[in-house]
């Protein structure tokens, strides 16, 4: 079976048709080289720092590094990509945040990861099938081939329910080449490849969760306050300074937490202390 691919010029409406029947796309060569390269400047004194996984399946030649919104604007850019919003903003339509922010950095001589869920990160809960609950969106900052280790897919599982022990037979190689992104179901199988090549995989994962859900990378402490001050409102929004339409997210008497957070400290003690 192969794997379902639109071009950069798609509509939100093709993507989240092939999103909604195959639980995962891939769109091609949706970043330039440029921004791509630039987020790998930025991120060059964080890449070698992150220790490898200490489990099979976080990856014993896999590293991993978060806060990107910190740590690199260009891969900001990114993350308000309008056509991957777009795709998600139709698979989660009840309000949406960031869930986690991260390279994954898988080294030659790798294993290949076991196929998972993304969703199950939310604990053994008996989630509906067809209820969406997160996106999961991989972009190739680096080439993904079969050699490499690119993220490999389990087409159509994400109606099958949570818990099945598929194996390597059933899965695909998402293979891309770089600015690509594959957005994926958090109800679909898929894991990282085997790097059988000499150079280090490079892929960016970037997750969105419903408003309602724990992040699994805290977007209010994973950015500094002097750094958070300095973005755009449709970025802090999405790292959940944000009111859900049944007022979850709100701060003290019923304050709007962007407001909280873009008024510093002083805003902060007037709000709640009245000083
Ligand atoms: O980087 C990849 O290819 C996938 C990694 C992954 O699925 C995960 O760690 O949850
Ligand atoms: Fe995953």
């Amino acid at each position: 079976m192969s794997l379902t691919h639109l071009p950069a010029s798609a509509s939100i409406e093709e993507a989240s048709a092939c999103l909604a029947e195959h639980g995962h796309v891939i769109i091609d060569s949706l970043a330039s080289i440029e921004d791509l390269d630039h987020i790998d400047a930025e991120l060059e004194p964080w890449y070698d720092a992150a220790k490898f996984g200490d489990s099979e399946h976080a990856g014993l030649q896999t590293k991993r590094t978060g806060a990107l919104i910190a740590r690199s604007p260009t891969a900001r850019k990114l993350i308000m990509n309008p056509l991957v919003l777009g795709v998600v903003t139709k698979a989660l339509p009840y309000m949406f945040q960031l869930g986690l922010t991260e390279m994954v950095s898988v080294w030659p001589d790798s294993q290949p990861q076991f196929l998972h869920q993304d969703q199950s990160v939310l604990g053994p809960y008996p989630f509906e099938p067809d209820y969406e609950l997160m996106i999961t969106t991989i972009w190739a900052i680096s080439e993904f081939t079969e050699e490499t280790g690119a993220t490999r897919v389990v087409p159509e599982s994400h109606r099958l329910g949570s818990m099945l022990p598929f194996s390597d037979a059933d899965a695909v190689s998402a293979e891309m080449p770089r600015g690509s992104v594959l957005i994926l179901s958090g109800r679909l199988y898929h894991g990282s490849g085997a790097n059988r090549s000499k150079q280090v995989r490079r892929g960016m994962t970037i997750d969105f969760i419903a408003a309602w859900l724990r992040q699994m990378e805290n977007q209010f402490l994973s950015c500094l306050p002097e750094i958070t001050r300095t973005l755009p409102e449709d970025l802090l929004r999405l790292m959940g300074y944000q009111v859900t339409p049944h007022s979850v997210g709100r701060v003290g008497d019923w304050l709007d937490p962007l407001s909280v957070a873009l008024g510093g400290e002083d805003r902060l003690n007037e709000a709640l202390l009245g000083t």
